[in-house]
């Protein structure tokens, strides 16, 4: 009897020991360097080059050094702009398709050493390093595959002058925290005088698994973006809109920059092989660089809320572009669209409601994943079902009836991203009342609903890889509907 007893309560403590281990990882999990993306959100694209005073989109590579001159560049103006409006870092278009280079590269004379501003003794990329560091923001480098201006592009040489530029931008700026390759290839070109078509096979050209390994050796918390990462993967679409079903996860070997795989970037892979989440890339403007006839149709306030809302709220990145005049400043249009898109968003979400309020759980793991985890405001707890249940609710007592309209949710996505369906319901006149529905969470979403009075909200978990796990809820009430 004796015997049996202790034996009893020694599986009764194991039991609840291994109750209160943390839950283990589901599936691909992010890097530490993509976790940190991931806390980024939302930061500013800069394009920049011999585009903006050509008024161009795309430049063909013969443009003379010398239309680069902008006479009053300064990109304290931009970091300072960027920091304003709430953004957390800078990438900009080191070189965009023409080939010209903001910095002095030692690799090629198509450079602003060339060119009038200062004297030909500038550099860009050095300029906006200190300006970021001034600001406390991340800088990030877009350095486009294709090169119109270089005399052998297409050839294998092409890769070793393209790796060469990437060293010089990862070892003398500091720390780069993303790496922008671009897809895109139009064919025609300058190409050193040539002026002829060089299609390339978009599969093997470029090597990528050698470039990325440069990357890894010399900036090895920078994350790589492209159509197919390696980190980070295109949205599939520059409108600005990540899609509502959002997997952070990609079946990345079967995919290659420049191919056509719009809509699987957008949703992701529900079981893909590789941690690739997705980043929406738009710009304030109809064109990626600046145009004065385009001055007039700067996106509204209003206009960025609802991307805000398309991309961060769907568990995407905004990388949202702003692209300099030919002072080599960011337009007053622009800046003021921009801050007054920041005070707009404060003002959706001044007070979190959820705040302080108890919160109970269908199923608790233990100790140390209680429901009261979501809205203790630290990213690092979370409350997790038992390891068995891949459905479980949240209630979230308001004590009295409170008006809301939006809900944020996220996923501790450090152990993968795993819920695939939810809904949420407000309790509302002796009754629960439906309020939204949707698939996927991951990072974070932000819903919008018509305000409804509530005195309890309830998050229903219905379907789930593997025992649900979320980090943070909040619950707003925005004047705007
Ligand atoms: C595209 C480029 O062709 C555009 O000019 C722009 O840089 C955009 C961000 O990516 O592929």
């Amino acid at each position: 009897m004796r015997i049996q007893f202790i034996i009893i309560n020694l599986v009764l403590f194991l039991i609840s020991c291994t109750e209160v281990n943390p839950p283990e990882p589901y599936g691909p999990v992010p890097s530490e360097r993509q976790l940190a993306w991931h806390d980024m959100e939302y930061y500013m694209f800069v394009h920049f080059t011999v585009n903006t005073f050509t008024d161009r989109e795309w430049g063909y590579g013969d443009e003379k050094e010398s239309v680069f001159n902008p006479t009053e560049l300064d990109c304290r103006q931009w970091a300072k702009v960027a920091s304003d409006a709430g953004m957390k870092g800078i990438i900009i278009t080191a070189k965009h398709h023409d080939g010209f280079c903001l910095w002095p590269s030692a690799f090629t004379e198509h450079s602003v050493k060339r060119s009038p501003f200062r004297n030909g003794e500038g550099d860009v990329l050095k300029e906006l390093r200190e300006a970021c560091n001034e600001y406390g923001l991340k800088m990030g480098v877009y350095l486009s595959p294709w090169d119109r201006n270089s005399s052998v592009y297409g050839t294998p040489e092409y890769l070793i002058y393209y790796r060469s530029q990437l060293k010089e931008l990862l070892l003398n700026y500091g720390d780069i925290f993303e790496v922008w390759f671009d897809g895109a290839n139009g064919g025609d070109g300058y190409y050193g005088g040539a002026r002829e078509t060089r299609k390339i096979d978009n599969k093997t050209y470029y090597d990528w698994p050698n470039t990325h390994q440069l990357v890894r050796d010399l900036q090895p918390r920078a994350v790589m973006f492209s159509d197919a990462g390696p980190d980070v993967r295109w949205v599939g679409n520059e409108r600005g809109i990540g899609s509502p079903t959002n997997w952070c996860l990609l079946d990345r070997d079967k995919m290659y920059p420049g191919g056509d795989f719009a809509k699987i970037l957008g949703e992701g892979n529900e079981n893909g092989s590789h941690w690739v989440p997705a980043e929406v890339d738009v710009s304030i403007r109809p064109g990626w660089f600046w145009h004065e006839s385009q001055d007039s149709l700067v996106r509204s306030p209003e206009n960025l809320l609802e991307l805000y809302y398309a991309s961060v709220g769907r568990n995407s990145n905004l990388l949202l572009n702003v692209p300099p005049d030919t002072r080599g400043l960011l337009n007053e249009k622009d800046v003021e669209s921009l801050i007054a898109f920041r005070a707009l968003r404060e003002k959706e979400f001044e007070t979190n409601i959820a705040k302080e309020k108890r919160v109970t759980a269908s199923s608790v793991r233990g100790r140390d994943y209680n429901a009261s985890n979501i809205n203790d405001g630290d990213p690092d707890t979370y409350w997790s079902a038992k390891d068995n249940k891949t459905s479980a609710d949240l209630i979230i007592d308001l004590k009295q009836e409170t008006e809301i309209n939006r809900i944020i949710i996220q996923e501790f996505i450090k152990l993968g991203q795993r819920v695939q369906e939810y809904k949420v319901e407000a309790y509302s006149g002796g009754n629960w009342k439906p309020l939204i529905d949707g698939t996927t969470i991951g990072h974070k979403i932000i819903r919008k609903f018509p305000t409804v009075k509530a005195s309890a909200i309830r998050i229903k978990i219905i379907k789930s890889k593997a025992c649900p796990l979320i980090s943070n809820v909040e619950l707003y009430r925005a004047p705007s509907e």
